[in-house]
């Protein structure tokens, strides 16, 4: 039988109810986009968002989170939350056809969302609800105007060529003022460029450049280079984007159980002696023969000198240290107040601290785990007790003393590399800073530990270059390594996961010599 063909009221199932909530909601969120960036040095709402959903990750995840958020990883969670966000959009307006009312509920509980995870952001201001404001508004104005059409199509005969072609242009018109806009907010208001201006205009008296000293570098191909650059040096924190703050707007509080509270600005901060050191620094998430550990030349100010000046009260024995993101660690207090070059850095490599690595100031503790002492965009420092805080690594179950461990690795043969038989150069590096590694030795397939040679370094609180010449026969080889640290103790072999203070076990590589 042939279809009835019906003359009424079209079916209003065959509008484009859900591209016109997209496309509201992708406006909206451009507008809120564009507004953070003119207004404010904060994270867009969306940017927020995900630094929420980070906030909220079930513990069993915490410990993990370091290595889930790799860049790559930050990607992916924007991606998921544009696409839950699209869903969204997409519900919004399939409801509008029922009401405007349900579609509007939609708009406010997503605005309702933004504003929630803007405003636990550590240091908020009122300037930072004027973006979600801005998307919702979007929302609001850009869908009734799209719907305008829709409704009236939706007591008529199918859109006519006329109505199709006012829903077109709306839909343009839309889809360019918004990108406009974003356009203009990036070249307005970029903090991230203006900041990274700052940096590069940036000149701290006292901050010097300064080769590796060159017997350190043993000058084996394939070691990882003694001096680790900004680029090359491993970024390990929990930020969706990394806190943007002008030297200028930087104040840093020193208060809690001290004499007499301290409040620095930068220049103040940079106006006191610098004290600059080679200092390598670990993740405690770093697994056997991993890449979390760098060493670079830090300039800053001695952290002993200051809380000498607050003057610490009996009692006390941490130090929770505040970042700009509301991330905070404890550091014992013993750290900071004894001989060691404890401080807040302002230089890293003779150049001011790239932004990722906490531009302006980040603290630099020889001899602990990252995730207890080297707080990056620190703001905040409150002399307290262990017993009295819970800190963001803490909390999730690692260590709260947490001196980095001793460990060695293998840099050159990679594993599975294929080499001439022969003599066969092994190296690598080894560390246990503050303590210092007194010697590194270096096992062929499961025979005697054979000592390595090592480059000298200028104090106990950087890594050593280590390596060795063996004589290796035709066939397939595992080489294994250990350092022995200078206060005897030799590493183990037991083998532990990161959790809680730091992996343990050699370093082995599998690798196989061919005959020449
Ligand atoms: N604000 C802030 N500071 C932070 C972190 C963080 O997540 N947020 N991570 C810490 C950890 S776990 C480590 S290992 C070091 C890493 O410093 P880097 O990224 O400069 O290598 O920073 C520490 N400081
Ligand atoms: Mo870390």
């Amino acid at each position: 039988m042939p279809q009835v063909r019906h003359n009424g009221p079209v079916s209003t199932d065959r509008l484009p109810w859900v591209p016109a909530g997209v496309l509201a909601g992708l406006a909206g969120l451009a507008t809120s986009h564009a507004a953070a960036m003119v207004l404010t040095l904060r994270d867009a709402p969306f940017v927020a968002v995900a630094g929420l959903i980070v906030r909220l990750v079930p513990e069993v995840l915490a410990d993990r989170l370091e290595r889930i958020f790799g860049q790559g990883d930050r990607m992916a969670l924007f991606v998921v939350e544009f696409l839950v966000l699209l869903a969204f959009f997409a519900v919004a307006g399939q409801l509008a056809r029922d009401s405007r009312w349900k579609a509007a509920a939609v708009w406010a509980f997503l605005a309702a969302v933004g504003l929630v995870a803007v405003l636990v952001q550590f240091g908020h201001s009122p300037n930072d609800v004027a973006p979600v404001a801005a998307g919702l508004m979007t929302w609001l104005a850009v869908h009734a105007a799209l719907l305008n059409p829709l409704r009236v199509a939706a007591g008529e005969p199918p859109l006519v060529d006329h109505e199709r072609r006012v829903f077109l242009m709306v839909a343009l018109m839309t889809t360019a003022a918004s990108a406009g806009i974003a356009l203009a907010g990036r070249a307005v208001g970029n903090a991230r460029r203006h900041v990274d201006t700052s940096r590069r205009l940036l000149r701290i008296d006292g901050v010097t450049r300064r080769p590796p000293p060159p017997a350190a570098t043993l000058g084996l191909p394939g070691i990882t280079p003694w001096q680790t650059t900004a680029e090359e040096f491993f970024v390990a924190d929990t930020t969706i984007a990394a806190p943007t703050i002008e030297p200028q707007d930087w104040r840093l509080r020193i208060h809690g159980m001290v004499e007499r509270e301290l409040i620095l600005t930068f220049d103040a901060l940079v106006s006191r002696p610098l004290t600059e050191s080679w200092i390598t620094l670990a993740c405690v998430t770093n697994e056997v023969g991993g890449g979390q550990v760098g060493n670079a030349r830090w300039s800053g100010v001695r952290l002993a000198d200051l809380l000498a000046e607050a003057g610490v009260q009996a009692g006390a024995d941490c130090v929770r240290q505040t970042s700009h993101d509301g991330w905070d660690c404890a550091t014992p207090l013993a750290a900071l107040a004894d001989d060691r070059d404890a401080m807040l850095a302002v230089a890293m490599n003779g150049r001011p601290l790239p932004i990722e690595h906490g531009f302006p100031v980040r603290t630099i503790v020889p001899g602990l785990f990252g995730h207890v002492s080297a707080a990056k965009w620190v703001v905040d420092l409150e002399v307290t007790r262990f017993d009295e805080v819970e800190t963001w690594w803490t909390s999730r179950g690692w260590s709260e003393q947490a001196p980095v461990r001793l460990a060695s690795r293998i840099d050159t043969p990679r594993p599975g590399e294929q080499v001439p038989a022969g003599e066969v150069a092994v190296g690598g590096v080894a560390w246990h800073p503050h303590t210092g590694v007194a010697s590194v030795e270096v096992s062929l397939d499961g025979r005697r530990w054979e000592p390595a040679e090592l480059g000298r370094v200028p104090s106990d609180d950087t890594w050593v270059q280590w390596a060795i010449t063996l004589d290796v026969p035709a066939g397939e080889h595992l080489v294994r390594v250990r350092a022995v640290a200078r206060d005897g103790e030799v590493q183990t072999g037991v083998r532990s996961e990161p959790s809680p203070d730091g992996a343990t076990g050699w370093h082995e590589v599998e690798f196989s010599a061919a005959e020449a």
